[in-house]
């Protein structure tokens, strides 16, 4: 009797405690609704959290977003609010704001803005909204201390970076997070190829809608299987898609309109204009984050370039936004990483960054790292002084005959060769399942790959000693083709002892002996190996240099490991298929335009890691 009461009690009251937090918000904060009218006269929804408690004043943490203010009602409260529970507990004063054209705002929506320099009278972007914003929100928000915070992971993220420029004078500390850099590079392009596993986000933001809503004004085309390999195989050329998406979705015809690098996408990236930047900054991104890895990279680097501000940088061994969450064991598709990652790095880092330049005077230290970095091998933080570190050196290994990675190069170039099949492409993931967006491939298990004739294999012996990479990766392949065209897709791979143990999150199927961790991959469509902007066939059988940059990577292959390379040119339906015939718009390519090729992979070529010096 004792026992069964114990767990009824204890039941309850953990039901209770949960409800309480439920309600955290609302017993805490009080919720008002308005309308900031901008420099052009468009008035953007705005959602304020404000403490209860008006004994003292308080900072604003500030996101602009395109995903809603919801739940909206002055009587509809969030459970949580602000970039963490810390900061939410602690009090302050949490605004939200609908992005002009999106959901309750008005205005006309437009993909990543455009930043104008130099603004004159009512020119406005995001920058000039996050201004007048800022500037309503420091002269009318009761018990303000006049200090500001913006924050964001992702498309927020994008919006945070974009409250540096033009920064208005009360913005002290910007933290965005997994920021979107450039859409030709992030999200929907990886070096010119299109996501075609970001087929059905284009839903999210291709409707223009008419007037504020506080409901969705798109929806999602039902395609009736959740298996996305072979939908998209049996779809065949990419203007099939037509039947989903018709004139109406905006960014559909963008996306099929600019297939290069034009001025489309090139005026609506932000790295480019990170300069002379103010207020202090702290990016943070995902190691495995399948989304935003160039934006959060390129922007830590673009500032840490052309400004003195306070910039730094934190990577954990996250996906997408796994760092805004609580999960105790963090964890990435098989792949486990340790105990409350999340939690530490919200109370120790982000909590501590935000406090020490909003609610004190911003000077000194912060006592954080410049560069904060998990290493994803050897499951631990180590923090930087720079970022890459200053005791690294560039090791270049060669992708040798006899599937060898070596550190060395032959005197005698042979070549690999395989048949690059569109009708049957390389799967980039064994699961079977609709993606909004891609997120789990990024740990995943590459020996379903490995086995396949038409990827290349390429792996060191044994590790007998630990190596540490810490920085970017260069693939530079020597090419050939039959064909006028193909995609070159790298994969550097952590191929796991025999023996490693198995962890909770490893699928029924799988061991993690043997187990071809992705630690980096990264596509180059090969007509713009030489210029995104000015693409170019390939000269059929004659061999070509391509040079493809991975995103930076802290991960230690330890002693007992070995480092694999993979090469391939489908990876399916991550990215759409190149028919390897050139055409001079894959979006409008015709079912015979896709052939069958034979590629090669001459010997001498090579790849590069950032190697950290014993
Ligand atoms: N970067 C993410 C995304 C952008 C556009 C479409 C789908 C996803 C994000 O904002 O979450």
């Amino acid at each position: 009797m004792k026992r069964s009461l114990l767990v009824v009690i204890t039941v309850l009251l953990g039901t209770f405690a949960m409800a309480q937090e439920d309600t955290y918000v609302k017993d805490n904060y009080t919720k008002t609704e308005t309308y900031i009218t901008m420099r052009d006269g468009v008035k953007l929804f705005t959602v304020i959290y404000a403490p209860k408690d008006t004994s003292t004043t308080y900072p604003i943490l500030f996101q602009r977003t395109p995903y809603s203010c919801q739940p909206y009602g002055e009587d509809q409260f969030r459970s949580k609010i602000g970039p963490n529970e810390y900061l939410m507990k602690e009090k302050n004063i949490i605004v939200y704001q609908d992005v002009r054209g999106r959901w309750n705002s008005e205005g006309v929506y437009d993909n990543m803005r455009a930043y104008i320099p130099n603004k004159t009278g009512n020119q406005v972007d995001e920058a000039s909204d996050t201004y007048d914003s800022i500037d309503w929100l420091v002269k009318n928000i009761s018990n303000n201390n006049g200090r500001v915070g913006t924050w964001g992971i992702s498309y927020p993220g994008f919006y945070a970076t974009y409250s540096l420029l033009d920064a208005h004078p009360a913005l002290k500390a910007s933290s965005p997070q997994a920021c979107i850099g450039d859409f030709f590079f992030d999200d929907f392009h990886h070096n010119g190829a299109y996501l075609l596993s970001y087929w059905r986000a284009t839903a999210v933001f291709g409707y223009e809608k008419t007037q504020p809503t506080t409901e969705a004004w798109y929806s999602f085309p039902e395609l009736g299987t959740e298996d996305q390999y072979q939908f998209f195989l049996d779809i065949g050329p990419l203007s099939n898609l037509d039947t989903y998406y018709k004139e109406d979705n905006v960014f559909w015809q963008q996306l099929k309109e600019h297939p290069n690098y034009d001025e489309f996408w090139r005026s609506r990236g932000i790295i480019q204009h990170l300069k002379n930047i103010k207020p202090a900054v702290m990016v943070v991104g995902g190691l495995f984050d399948a989304e935003d890895l160039y934006g959060p990279f390129e922007t830590y680097e673009a500032i840490e370039e052309s400004s003195d501000t306070y910039n730094t940088m934190v990577f954990g061994p996250w996906s997408h936004g796994d760092w805004a969450r609580l999960n105790v064991r963090q964890a990435i598709g098989n792949v486990y990483f340790g105990d409350n990652l999340s939690r530490d790095y919200q109370r120790d880092v982000e909590t501590k960054f935000f406090n020490h330049f909003l609610k004190k005077s911003g000077d000194g230290s912060t006592g954080l790292p410049e560069a904060y970095m998990f290493d994803s091998g050897s499951r631990e933080w180590k923090s930087y002084s720079e970022w890459p570190p200053k005791n690294t050196s560039r090791k270049t290994y060669w992708l040798q005959s006899g599937q060898r990675l070596n550190p060395f190069a032959e005197k005698s170039y042979t070549f690999e060769e395989f048949i690059s099949d569109p009708k049957k492409p390389v799967p980039y993931s064994e699961d079977i399942k609709m993606v909004f967006t891609p997120r789990k491939y990024m740990t995943d298990d590459q020996r379903f790959a490995a086995r396949r004739p038409d990827v290349l294999v390429f792996e060191t012996p044994v590790l007998s000693e630990d190596i540490t990479l810490a920085g970017d990766i260069l693939a530079k392949l020597q090419v050939a083709t039959t064909g006028t065209a193909a995609d070159w897709i790298v994969k550097v791979i952590d191929v796991y002892p025999p023996d490693a143990p198995d962890y909770e999150e490893t699928q029924e199927y799988l061991k993690m002996g043997n187990y071809h961790m992705m630690v980096r991959s990264e596509v180059m469509r090969g007509r713009f190996r030489n210029d995104f902007s000015n693409p170019e066939p390939f000269e059929p059988n004659t061999k070509t240099p391509v040079t493809i940059k991975l995103q930076d990577v802290h991960h230690t292959f330890k002693k007992g490991h070995k480092i694999q390379v993979q090469v391939q040119s489908t990876w399916f339906p991550l990215i759409d298929l190149n028919p390897q015939t050139y055409v001079p718009n894959i979006f409008e390519a015709k079912e015979s335009d896709f052939q069958k090729q034979t590629h090669k992979v001459f010997n001498d070529s090579s790849i590069e890691f950032t190697v950290l010096e014993k």
